[in-house]
């Protein structure tokens, strides 16, 4: 059949219109993570909750919680260190910073409570630092995504964490680092954990190997992820592949 010029003309024309929809809504919804991490930046540096709840709700709708976590607050809280690197902002603003970061995470990523059998003991530290928040939602990824996680806490020394994953003979052991020297002691760790528990494999993460990528290969650590969720596509392989 011989479509006439004007059917053709009037489809064109729709299909250009749908395209040019999708693609502005696309763009919309980047520059609102985009905005609001900007905008949440502003509520934490006032210790404002009430207004940075009421953002993570208005987000829930439009964002799943990998986006929220890592496209606006993790935004939101690595330009406040950089501002107080600069001195721009006081340390109690990042520390309460960090407490309303928290609550909204504890928000974003509740924990379903299912708990598969995962292929292997999973465990998650931070090593010597006070860091928890990137610990906790990487806890909180793997358990909702059915693995069974024991949560060892942070501001561990080395020997309480080796102690603690031979006593418990864990498969996979996540270390969360945020400051350098910490990250350097993975290095000790790494020796122990292969002498007193040589099938424990490590997956380290944090910012200093974010800014160094040689720096997990340097400490001995079998793998490094950037995210929670990239730490989970990692360990299924490690575990698929029964590395
Ligand atoms: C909030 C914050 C705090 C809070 C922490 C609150 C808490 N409950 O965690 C408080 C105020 C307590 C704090 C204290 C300090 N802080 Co501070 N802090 C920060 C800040 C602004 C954000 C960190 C954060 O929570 N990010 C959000 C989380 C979700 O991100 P994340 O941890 O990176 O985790 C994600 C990924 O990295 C990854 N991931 C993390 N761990 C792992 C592990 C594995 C295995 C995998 C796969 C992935 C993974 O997954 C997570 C989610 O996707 C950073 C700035 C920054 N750029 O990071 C400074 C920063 C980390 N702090 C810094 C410093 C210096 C300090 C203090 C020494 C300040 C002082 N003079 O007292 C103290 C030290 C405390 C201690 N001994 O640990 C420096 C560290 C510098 C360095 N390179 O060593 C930073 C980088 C600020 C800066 N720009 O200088 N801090």
């Amino acid at each position: 059949m011989v479509e006439s010029l004007s059917d053709f003309v009037y489809k064109t024309l729709t299909t250009l219109r749908i395209n040019f929809m999708i693609s502005r809504m696309k763009g919309h919804k980047t520059l609102d993570l985009t905005e609001a991490a900007m905008d949440l930046e502003g509520y934490f540096l006032a210790v404002d909750k009430p207004s940075a709840f009421a953002l993570l709700d208005r987000l829930t709708d439009t964002s799943t919680g990998t986006e929220i976590v890592d496209d606006v607050i993790m935004p939101a809280l690595e330009s406040i260190g950089d501002r107080w690197e600069k001195g721009q902002v006081s340390l109690s603003q990042v520390y309460m910073s960090g407490k309303i970061a928290e609550a909204m995470v504890d928000k974003v990523i509740l924990s379903t409570g299912h708990q598969a059998d995962s292929g292997g003991s999973v465990a998650v530290a931070v090593l010597e630092d006070h860091h928890n928040l990137g610990k906790r939602i990487l806890a909180s990824v793997l358990s909702t995504s059915g693995m069974q996680v024991m949560d060892y806490g942070h501001a561990l020394s080395v020997d309480e964490l080796v102690s603690m994953v031979e006593r418990d003979g864990v498969d996979y052991l996540m270390i969360s680092t945020l400051m350098l020297p910490a990250a350097l002691r993975v290095k000790d760790a790494m020796i122990q954990i292969k002498e007193r528990s040589p099938h424990t494999k490590v997956i380290v993460g944090g910012a200093p190997y974010i800014f160094d990528p040689a720096l997990g290969e340097e400490v001995g650590a079998h793998a490094v992820g950037r995210t929670a969720t990239e730490s989970l596509n990692i360990l299924k392989r490690m575990m698929r592949e029964g590395a």
